[in-house]
């Protein structure tokens, strides 16, 4: 890994509940094309720091591991992680249904701290584990259940940022669908 600590390098957040693929997300950015890297990764334990060039520019990614325990830290002290950051992506495991009402809270939270500091940034939501085969491995979402979502999530953000969905999956290494 490229260590790259320069000051002009931007600081992306990722958050989202625990298992729910940030940490794959961030391999994918970082060029890693090796699947069975992918079922190899264990569960951030607090906050990882990723650096990597693309395009001509520096990235600094701040990999928020989701664990209730650790989602309850960074809401306390979400001044001190979201501190410098152009970016936030909330990422959202679209095949864990059960989960969906969990993960909408947490965004909650984080957009009703985003308001009190007034940092404005750039906010894109991953509906991640968009998988291309869902249908074979039968597993299909029904659509009316993630137009719900997307619902829910427009509700939370909406009012306060401009923000992007998009339908993401690690197997089509690496889609990014606009929604
Ligand atoms: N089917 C499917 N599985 C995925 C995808 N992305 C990640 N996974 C799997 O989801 C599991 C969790 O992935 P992680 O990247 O560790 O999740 P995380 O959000 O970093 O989890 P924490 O670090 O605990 O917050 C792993 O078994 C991954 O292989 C995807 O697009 N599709
Ligand atoms: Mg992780």
């Amino acid at each position: 890994m490229q260590e790259n600590n320069s000051k002009n390098a931007k600081k992306i957040v990722i958050m989202g509940l625990d298992n729910s693929g940030k940490t794959s997300i961030v391999m994918c950015l970082k060029g890693v094309k090796n699947l069975s890297s992918f079922n190899a990764i264990s569960p951030t334990r607090g906050f990882e720091t990723i650096s990597f060039s693309a395009l001509n520019s520096e990235f600094n990614i701040w990999d928020f591991g989701g664990q209730q325990k650790l989602r309850e830290e960074y809401l306390k002290n979400f001044n001190d992680h979201i501190k410098g950051a152009s970016k936030l992506i909330y990422v959202i495991d679209i095949q864990d249904e059960k989960r969906y009402d969990t993960a909408l809270e947490y965004l909650a939270e984080i957009i009703k701290l985003l308001r009190k500091t007034k940092i404005t940034l750039d906010f894109s939501l991953f509906l991640h584990k968009f998988d291309p085969d869902l249908e074979l491995l039968k597993k299909e979402i029904k659509e009316e259940v993630i137009q719900s979502l997307i619902k829910k999530i427009d509700d939370i953000i909406a009012p306060d940022f401009p923000f992007q969905i998009y339908k993401t999956s690690i197997y089509t290494v690496f889609q990014k669908l606009a929604v």
